[in-house]
């Protein structure tokens, strides 16, 4: 008896599924892959159902002899285990991600034997639908608010891009990159005051207030699925935070960061060079445990970043704060530097994961900017935010455009270098 195998990357059934395991029966035995969460997650999205309820799902499909877990996107593991007469699936290369796992699935066949049979890939009125309910059911708030303490589960490090706007919103989710067979992609956003301020043309000192900061995140929310971390600054007066902390949960922001400095807050990348004053060990207990009190769901994240490395207080202080503000209930912390090294932050890491194997870190490597993420994890760290790049990526390339108009006094010079309108319009999706 032949063996036939197909790995499905899918949250529910339809008759595209059904058709390829009928035509996979017609050649042998069918063993059917589901992909892994972490698998899922690099390639396409985060599933919405459970793998064990996902394989339930495989495994009540008629045909369907035998069900596996597929752990990777490419298939070396499974030629090597399996040795399959065939590779069943829809014709749907046209994606670079499609293409690479494509060529992979060629390579394997030259060395192992086997044949791979594409049949025409259903994509119907129907499918489409149910594709689009998935999607709306990712951006849910109940849903999308818990995955990111889920990823912290399931990936070594959380890539975290910034946004600022539907349109970066839309960067972070759709951006996927292909490497060789490496498929990768952001796992969730950071909405930054230092861009969300810099977007509106003011200064990065808590001036654009919450009510506006909110309209930024409804604009992100409503055009995007993945996980939010929102730069919460110092988080206000305690009396104000609570207020926050229901209104972020409401909307499905998955974790806020709230800085310990009290006053008139400046840009921690300014460090000594202005006037910024810490709060008190007590004083920001006090303000993530009153924030903690207020948080209505279980999976909403408070997370402490501690400014003693950016204000010169030293090392046992940065670890002394990151103690008590974990005593006082932080679900994380985020420790920050603007050294062009990453010494401190990866000795503030090891010496903070001595005494504590568990409370999530976060780190923003901005001005140490040549340590990997794969560095990172191996410290300890499990956040990884890139917290201004795309604005610093736009701003110049915008003056640039306003430049050659000004000088050629026409906009044909600077064309070559600009999005088609075409392509521009069809990032957008319409209902
Ligand atoms: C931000 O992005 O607004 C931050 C990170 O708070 S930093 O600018 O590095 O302080
Ligand atoms: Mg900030």
């Amino acid at each position: 008896m032949k063996t036939v195998y197909t790995c499905f990357c899918t949250d529910i059934i339809h008759e595209g599924h059904l058709n390829i395991i009928y035509e996979a029966q017609k050649l042998g035995k069918v063993i059917v892959g589901v992909l892994a969460d972490e698998a899922s997650i690099r390639y396409n999205r985060f599933p919405s159902v459970s793998l064990e309820e996902r394989i339930s799902l495989v495994k009540a499909i008629p045909g369907v002899d035998h069900v596996i877990v597929q752990n990777e996107i490419m298939y070396d593991k499974i030629f090597e285990q399996l040795h399959p007469d065939y590779i069943i699936h829809g014709d749907n290369w046209s994606l670079p991600s499609m293409q690479a796992i494509h060529k992979n699935i060629l390579g394997l066949i030259k060395k192992y034997g086997g044949e791979l049979i594409e049949i025409p890939y259903t994509y119907n009125k129907n499918i489409q639908e149910l594709d689009r309910q998935m999607t709306e059911k990712l951006a849910m708030p109940e849903f999308r608010r818990g995955r990111l303490s889920k990823l912290l589960k399931m990936v070594p490090i959380v890539k975290t891009i910034e946004v600022h706007s539907g349109l970066t919103g839309l960067i972070a989710e759709k951006t996927v990159v292909v490497d060789g067979e490496a498929i990768d992609q952001f796992d969730a956003m950071w909405i930054s005051s230092l861009c969300d301020s810099t977007e509106k043309g003011k200064p990065d000192i808590e001036l654009v207030d919450m009510t506006s900061r909110f309209r930024t995140i409804e604009d992100i929310i409503e055009v995007t699925t993945k996980p939010i971390i929102f730069d919460g600054d110092t988080g206000g007066l305690t009396e104000h935070f609570v207020y926050t902390v229901r209104s972020l949960e409401r909307m499905g922001v998955s974790a806020v960061i709230i800085e310990d400095k009290t006053g008139l807050k400046k840009n921690s990348l300014f460090g000594t060079e202005v006037q910024q004053t810490q709060a008190s060990i007590e004083d920001f207990s006090e303000k993530i445990r009153a924030g903690k009190r207020a948080q209505l769901s279980n999976d909403f994240m408070i997370i402490a970043r501690i400014e003693s490395l950016i204000l010169e207080c030293g090392m046992e202080d940065a670890l002394d704060r990151a103690r008590a503000f974990v005593a006082a209930g932080a679900d994380g912390i985020m420790i920050h530097s603007r050294k062009k090294e990453p010494d401190e932050i990866l000795e503030f890491c090891d010496r903070f994961r001595l005494e504590d194997k568990d409370t999530p870190v976060v780190v923003v490597p901005s001005s140490f900017n040549t340590i990997t993420e794969e560095e990172l994890a191996e410290h300890g760290v499990n956040i990884c935010i890139y917290a201004n790049q795309l604005l610093r990526a736009a701003f110049p390339a915008m003056e640039n455009a306003a430049k050659s108009i000004l000088k050629h006094h026409r906009a044909k010079e600077i064309d070559s270098e600009l999005m088609p309108i075409k392509q521009i319009i069809t990032l957008i999706d319409e209902l």
